[in-house]
Formats: C-alpha cells, structure tokens, sequence
C-alpha cells in the first residue's frame, strides 16, 4: 500500500464536524465504494470509565484534553498508517463509558478523524497531512447541542446548560478556539457547507486514484 493521507476535522462542540466528516464519507463511499477510505472519531477515545461508578463518571470534565486517550488514538493512527487494522473503541455518552464491542477500522489511503481536540494535541498534530477546522458560530452550537443532546444523548435542557456554562464554552475557548491556528483550511457553516465538502470530495479522490 502508498502513503496515507490523514485528515482531522476539528471545531467546537456540535458545531457539524461529525456531520461534515459522515457526509464526505458516505458521498464517496456511494460513488466509488468504501475501499480506501477510513473515518474514526475522537470521541471514542473517551477513556474507559468502567471501574468507576456512574456517579464518579459524571463529574469527569469531558471537555478537558485528559478526558479522551489520545495515546491509544495516536498509536491506532500510526497502526493504520502502516497497513495494519485497528479495533476502534466505542463510548457511550448515557453511561459515560466505553462499550464492551469494538469496531474493525480497516487501513485504507485517506483517513479521516474528526473531533473537538484533536488540533490541541502535538502528538496528534504531527500525524495530520490535512487540517480542517468548522468555524460555525458558537450560538448555533449551542443551539444545536441542546436539541442533540436532549434527543440523542439522554439529557435534559436544564443538563445541558449547566454543563455548557460549566465546561463546554470554558473549554472552547481555552482549548478549542487557540487550535484554529493550526488548521489548513477554515469552513463555515459547518456540515451545511456544500462547496467545502466538495472540495474535500475532490481532494480525496485525487488522492484515492493516484
Ligand atoms: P461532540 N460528552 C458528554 O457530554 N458526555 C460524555 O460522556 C462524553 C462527552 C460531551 C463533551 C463534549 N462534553 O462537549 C462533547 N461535555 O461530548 C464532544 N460536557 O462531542 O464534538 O460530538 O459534541
Ligand atoms: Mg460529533
């Protein structure tokens, strides 16, 4: 197998990079199959929270670097980069823990990884050959967070905000936001962004056919 190519897709809390990566993904997958391409997400590096108790788990700050291990993300990076397959972990955010299953992430030429803080990290950094940060507004975010949250994730309006104020807006702009920087390109609008996805689209199968 050639070079592979990883691209990270970072961004505040909610605002689309889960449905920015899924959508260049599924798109690509339709038109030319799913052989080549891999996506993985950051939240599933949540660290295992199974020895604690649900009430211990709950005042974990999920918001904060030492929250996600970013180790076993890195060495599962390097893994498929050099060919091998991975077991990526799953993490359910009602028991805030890991599931007992994991999934085969098959190595392919592009890699896409998206998730809040992964620009935060050098380790992580070094790995990435394209960066792309979602610069959608943070009331937007929000706004769509508390709807996502609620239907998706088991919580209550009143949760959500408290967790907001506590950790989620803090945390953008102590670790988020400052990451920008280290972006290749800058989108707008989140996963709505059509010309940007198919910029990425455009890239992607270049990078597929060579
Ligand atoms: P995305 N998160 C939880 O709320 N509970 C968990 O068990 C694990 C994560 C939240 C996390 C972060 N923080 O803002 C968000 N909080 O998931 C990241 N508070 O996921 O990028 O999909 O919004
Ligand atoms: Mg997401």
């Amino acid at each position: 197998m050639g070079k592979t190519t990883i691209i990270a897709i970072a961004g505040a809390s909610a605002s689309g990079k889960s449905l920015f990566a899924s959508t260049v993904y599924q798109e690509l997958v339709a038109e030319l199959g799913g052989q080549g391409i891999a996506i993985l997400a950051e939240d599933a590096y949540y660290r295992d929270q199974s020895h604690m108790s649900f009430e211990q788990r709950q005042l974990t700050n999920y918001d904060h670097p030492s929250a996600f291990e970013h180790e076993l993300l890195v060495q599962h990076l390097e893994q498929l980069r050099q060919g091998e397959a991975i077991e990526m972990p799953q993490y359910s955010y009602k028991t805030h823990t890991r599931l007992p299953d994991t999934i085969k992430i098959s190595p392919g030429k592009v890699i896409m990884v998206e998730g809040i803080l992964l620009l935060n990290d050098p380790n992580l950094r070094k790995l990435f050959d394209i960066s792309v940060f979602m610069d959608t507004p943070l009331d937007v975010c929000l706004l769509r967070r508390m709807t996502r949250d609620v239907e998706e994730r088991g919580r209550t309006i009143q949760s959500v905000a408290e967790q907001y104020q506590e950790t989620v807006r803090p945390a953008f702009f102590e670790f988020i936001l400052p990451s920008k920087q280290f972006a290749d390109l800058v989108v707008t609008r989140g996963g709505h962004n059509e010309i940007a996805i198919d910029l990425i689209k455009s890239k992607i199968r270049q990078l597929l056919a060579e």
